[in-house]
């Protein structure tokens, strides 16, 4: 049985959830964290019904001192994580760069870069210390090439895919692997919350294409940490068939049917 230690960021929903899954599949012991204690409590609870070891974090990763307190609380072989994978995330609006909401511009700067680095500050010493372990960064299509009303957000995955490449840089002399996984469109709650939870708008998003879903995200970022110890998966686009890049999309409603 595989004994590896997984922590991931915003496990309580879409792509963090999925990964959850699939690590407790993997044999992985997990440390869960989010915001939402019931749903972290519930997700445990399932994952716990089939075997899996779970431990649970509560703390937004834009609170730096609540991020290390969390994560100094660990004890014994929970300390000694193997695969860190950033994904706590979001966008918010799709608005004009010229007219956004600068309250929205600081959480997405906060949350999808000064989070990610919190996790990493607190994580990989240990990695490198030990000399092996594996950081996997959720950045996005969105972060190759900016489409409209994207611009802060787009910003954000373009900082994480640098981030990326420089950790990367900066442990090429150890065993620690980095990657950065970069979807396109997955139907999470995602959308949802970058139009403030209006759920028609965020409807229109996934329409007249089958879009990805959270565990098509998970099954690549286990093949990651999964593969051989020599074998570093950089990095990953992965986008829906109909899917281009960040801003060519192909919709046809009655294309659905031929895909399901
Ligand atoms: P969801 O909204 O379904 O999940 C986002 C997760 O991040 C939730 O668990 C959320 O918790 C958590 N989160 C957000 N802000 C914070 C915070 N400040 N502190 C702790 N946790 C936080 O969306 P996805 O699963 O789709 O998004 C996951 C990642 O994937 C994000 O980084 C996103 O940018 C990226 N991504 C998503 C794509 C998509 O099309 N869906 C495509 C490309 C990348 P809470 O419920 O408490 O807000
Ligand atoms: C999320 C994918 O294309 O909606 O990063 O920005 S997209």
């Amino acid at each position: 049985m595989n004994t590896k230690l997984v922590l991931i960021t915003g496990a309580t929903s879409g792509i963090g959830e999925a990964c959850a899954r699939k690590f407790a599949q993997g044999g992985y012991r997990l440390i869960l964290t989010g915001r939402n204690e019931q749903r972290l409590e519930r997700l445990k609870a399932l994952l716990e019904e089939d075997g899996a070891e779970v431990r649970l974090l509560k703390f937004d990763v834009r609170d730096r001192q609540a991020a290390k307190t969390a994560v100094e609380s660990l004890d014994g072989d929970w300390k000694t994580v193997d695969v860190l994978i950033n994904n706590a995330g979001l966008a918010l609006g799709l608005t004009k760069e010229y007219e956004g909401d600068e309250d929205d511009w600081e959480t997405m700067i906060d949350t999808n870069i000064k989070g990610l680095l919190t996790m990493t500050r607190l994580i990989v010493p240990g990695m490198v210390e030990r000399n092996r372990g594996h950081v996997i960064n959720i950045g996005s299509v969105a972060g190759d090439v900016a489409y409209a009303g994207g611009n802060v957000y787009c910003a954000t995955k373009a900082a994480v895919k640098t981030l990326t490449d420089g950790l990367r840089v900066d442990l090429v002399d150890t065993c620690v692997r980095v990657t950065n996984i970069k979807p396109g469109l997955v139907e999470t709650n995602f959308s949802v919350v970058r139009f403030h939870g209006n759920q028609q708008q965020a409807k229109h998003v996934y329409e007249g294409i089958h879009p990805l879903n959270g565990d098509d995200i998970a099954d690549v970022a286990f093949y990651a940490a999964s593969a051989p110890e020599h074998v570093q998966i950089a990095e990953v686009l992965v986008l829906a068939t109909h899917q281009a890049n960040g801003y060519t999309i192909s919709r046809d409603v009655n294309r659905e049917e031929h895909l399901s």
